[in-house]
């Protein structure tokens, strides 16, 4: 597929350059070689986003559920209509594989703005009546032009997550997906001129996070930040907006544990864990990169687990039979590596992996990596603390309830958990004791769009989906009416 060589910003309906006429190499993970250019934005292209968002605010947020209905219905079926070249997109973005380009990334983007698009047309507020007294109604009113950050793991799927709640409620937007993995968003600016979305609707402006994020973080006509990407960078975005009292969401790392009970369906767990551990080579907020298991069922995990792992598929993401492809940068592989080295130096040790692959050909500089199992290591070293959001899973096992809630609660993270186990009273237990948002049961990463998706500690700040969104990108006003 041909790329445009220079992408460009999407700012009041029109496409254009940044205003300072420099770009950033956009690198292909798959080759390691540079195949387009993205705009280095900087606050003056925000301010030009900005004041587009906020001219196109009053008919937008007046023009009633219907029109944006049919507006974000159009953009979904036209990302619909031309899906592999959204997923050869993304899959040149981040070197993941096609298909799960085609199967996850690009469905769930238009799934985003479709049910965005549907739930608005059904959201509604609450009265409250005093008898003999008065009647109070809530209103909930879109807040202005708000601001959408996303990151380079799931490009566009996570982009259209946070704008389509935020263009349904009737706000305009400014957004800037990761100068990592830009190429899906443009796409998406020229669908949103193909499907007639007004003009300052929605801006997407591509640069540096410190540079291009940071100016919309810290503009004073953004009243809301949705963010989705590190805790670092998460905790910076806290610090910007909380002197001027904006609305903040923020969807940050995470270290989840997979708490497998002997009592498991066997094949079902395994099958599972394969995915929960790698997919998305690992760089997956909610992959279950800490494998607890059961004592008496361990070596049998562990075995059947190496075995199946060795199997894997590594190597050119365009393929059909490849089921890991690159890693999303040279810096990123890098990182990983370093985090092996430093699982080995705390006692782990590797079962599987911790090798660099080379793959021949067109993809010999591409950025592959084994996908690695670690065990040996206690729950409390760095390897089990710190996300490293690679193909890196560290397997450990455990004797009681008690003492695998302890592991399991023990990071500073609290954003998704796996329980394997056919007792639903211990499934329960668990469920209730683990400190994290999402608790998956004998599954993993099965997605309901409308349940409150996030996480606690510093995995995040709020929730995401169904109405938790929709409350989010509003303002409640109570009227009270004496009667
Ligand atoms: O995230 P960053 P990155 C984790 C994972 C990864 C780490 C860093 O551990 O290694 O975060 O990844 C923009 N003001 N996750 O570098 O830096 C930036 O341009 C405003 C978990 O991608 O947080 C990009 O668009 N914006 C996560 C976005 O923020 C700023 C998924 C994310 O970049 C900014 C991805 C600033 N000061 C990474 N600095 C998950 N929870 O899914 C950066 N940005």
């Amino acid at each position: 597929m041909k790329f445009d060589q220079q992408i460009r910003n999407y700012i009041y309906g029109e496409l254009e350059a940044p205003i300072s006429g420099t770009y950033i190499d956009n690198y292909s993970p798959a080759t390691g070689e540079v195949y387009s250019k993205i705009p280095d934005s900087d606050e003056r292209d925000v301010l030009r986003a900005v004041k587009a968002a906020e001219r196109a605010f009053p008919v937008w947020s007046n023009c009633g559920v219907k029109k944006r209905f049919r507006v974000m219905m159009r953009i979904a079926d036209i990302i619909e209509q031309y899906l592999e070249d959204f997923a050869q997109a993304e899959t040149t973005d981040t070197g993941k594989p096609i298909t799960l380009s085609r199967t996850i990334d690009i469905p769930r983007s238009h799934s985003n703005l479709r049910f965005f698009a549907t739930a608005i047309l059904h959201f509604a507020s609450e009265a409250h009546h005093m008898e003999r007294q008065a009647i109070n109604y809530t209103m909930r009113r879109p807040i202005g032009v708000v601001g959408c950050i996303s990151p380079w793991n799931l490009p566009l799927y996570l982009f259209t997550w946070k704008i389509a709640p935020a263009l349904a409620a009737g706000n305009c937007v400014v957004a800037k997906p990761s100068e990592i993995t830009p190429m899906t968003a443009y796409l998406l600016s020229k669908a949103c001129i193909e499907a007639g979305l007004p003009a300052g609707v929605l801006n997407i402006v591509h640069g540096y996070g410190q540079k291009a994020g940071q100016a919309i973080v810290e503009h004073p006509l953004v009243k809301a930040v949705s963010f989705t990407g590190g805790t670092a960078t998460g905790k910076r975005i806290a610090t910007l907006t909380a002197p001027h009292f904006k609305k903040v969401s923020l969807e940050l790392g995470g270290k989840n544990p997979n708490v497998i009970f002997a009592d498991c369906d066997f094949e079902k767990m395994m099958t599972t864990t394969v995915r929960s551990s790698f997919a998305n080579q690992g760089q997956i907020c909610l992959c279950g990169s800490r494998i607890f298991v059961e004592k008496h069922l361990y070596e049998l995990f562990r075995d059947e687990f190496v075995k199946r792992v060795k199997k894997m598929v590594i190597g050119n993401p365009y393929s059909d039979k490849t089921d890991l492809g690159a890693v999303v940068s040279k810096e990123h592989k890098e990182k990983i590596l370093s985090y092996i080295e430093l699982a080995k130096e705390e006692g782990g040790e590797i079962l599987y992996g911790g090798e660099v692959v080379e793959v021949a050909g067109k993809y010999e500089n591409g950025y592959y990596l084994q996908p690695t199992i670690i065990e040996g290591l206690n729950h409390q070293c760095k390897t089990n603390q710190e996300e490293i959001f690679g193909p890196v899973v560290t397997i450990m096992p455990f004797d009681t309830e008690e003492e695998v809630l302890a592991y399991a609660n023990s990071t500073q993270y609290g954003l998704s958990a796996t329980v394997w186990t056919q007792n639903i009273s211990r499934a329960q237990r668990m469920a209730e004791k683990l400190e994290v948002g999402i608790v998956w049961i004998n599954t993993w990463l099965t997605r309901d769009l409308r349940t409150p998706f996030g996480g606690m500690k510093n995995s995040g700040l709020g929730r995401e989906g169904g109405w938790e969104a929709l409350r989010f990108f509003t303002e409640p006003k109570n009227v009270c009416i004496h009667v």
